[in-house]
């Protein structure tokens, strides 16, 4: 029987972690084989909620569970850690602004990080979902400096899932036939939706939904996307972030589909023209070790070219705003 790696979940009690644990204790993130034990990381005031989803977990009965650890403490959160997914952070409210965000979440990455460095796994990876995902990303990054950078990435899988659905609706396609998809940039409004590579079967997807519809309809909808869905129903993206959650680490751990590419926001080393020294979403793959590579050698256009620039001035604002808290 394979060894089992302990998997971090932090806001473990919160509606996305409710959507994650059982998809992961289930074996659809690290496969059927291996054995996981969950450390779930709280905030003192949670710990009975995640008590109770404890013992649904428990109830479940996944042959795959072998233990599982309920903290309010990172340094025991983070002990011997090899994977983390980052969700606990407060999400926004109505007439706070993103500098707000990241002043109320900035600081939990701090302490979140220096707990990486001093306790998590040689092997340790950390996706990191809690808004401001990219820039808390930076934060725990700069925090853990005896981790190699390149564990370190945010999360705008989502961004990619719904511009899959969107283009395999206004097709007819199905998703599976639609590849090398790119978001760009930072996970907020600025992010830059570009389907100028993407193909669906054999067909450029540009042609297929034609600019127009591109500019005009898919941009805004895949950018909005979140705030619709908390109007609808009333609270944010849950089940769909925690699936989003899954395919980035189950492809970064296992390996991206061949002749595809995913979106992953990873430490920025210039290429396109994005700004040196921020969390930024590329187009990348990923071999099944662990790694990733940032896929060279697209032809930008302008327009894309622009979105990369705006986003890269958003994010360089926001590493401004929390400069204090990055060592
Ligand atoms: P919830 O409020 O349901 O859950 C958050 C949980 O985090 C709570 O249980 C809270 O007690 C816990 N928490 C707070 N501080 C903590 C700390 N220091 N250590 C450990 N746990 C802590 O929010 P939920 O809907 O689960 O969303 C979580 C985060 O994901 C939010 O920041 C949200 O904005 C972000 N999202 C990111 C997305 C992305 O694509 N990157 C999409 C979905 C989501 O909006």
């Amino acid at each position: 029987m394979t060894n089992p790696i302990k998997v971090t979940v932090t806001g473990a009690a919160g509606h996305i972690g409710y959507s994650l644990l059982f998809r992961i204790a289930a074996g659809e993130v690290f496969g059927p084989k291996q054995p996981v034990i969950l450390q779930m990381l709280e905030i003192p005031p949670a710990m009975s909620v995640l008590e109770g989803t404890a013992m649904e977990l428990q109830d479940c009965a996944f042959p795959l569970l072998h233990d599982m650890v309920l903290t309010d403490d990172p340094m025991v959160g983070f002990d011997g850690t090899s994977w983390a997914f980052l969700v606990g952070a407060f999400p926004r409210k109505a007439g706070m602004d993103r500098a707000d965000l990241i002043g109320r979440n900035g600081p939990i990455f701090v302490g979140q990080g220096k707990a990486i460095n001093a306790r998590a796994a040689d092997d340790f990876h950390a996706l990191i979902v809690g808004n401001p995902a990219n820039t808390n990303a930076l934060i725990a990054m700069s925090n853990a400096p005896d981790v190699p950078n390149e564990r370190f990435n945010a999360m705008t899988r989502l961004d990619h899932n719904r511009s899959l659905s969107q283009l395999a609706a206004k097709t007819g396609a199905n998703v599976a036939d639609i590849k090398q998809m790119i978001i760009w940039g930072n996970h907020s409004n600025t992010m830059v939706p570009d389907i100028y590579h993407a193909k669906i079967g054999r067909k450029k997807a540009i042609n297929a939904v034609g600019k127009r519809w591109y500019k005009s309809y898919f941009k805004p909808t895949v950018a909005t996307r979140g705030g619709a869905i908390i109007k609808a129903r009333g609270a944010s993206s849950a089940a769909s972030a925690a699936n989003a959650a899954i395919c980035h680490v189950r492809d970064w751990y296992g390996g991206t589909r061949k002749g595809d590419w995913v979106s992953m926001a990873v430490p920025s080393d210039g290429s396109y023209g994005a700004p040196e020294g921020v969390i930024f979403s590329f187009p990348c793959v990923c071999p099944g070790d662990g790694t990733y590579q940032i896929v060279q050698g697209l032809d930008v256009n302008e327009e894309i070219q622009e979105g990369i620039r705006k986003t890269g001035e958003e994010l360089l604002n926001e590493k401004a705003v929390v400069a204090d808290l990055l060592s």
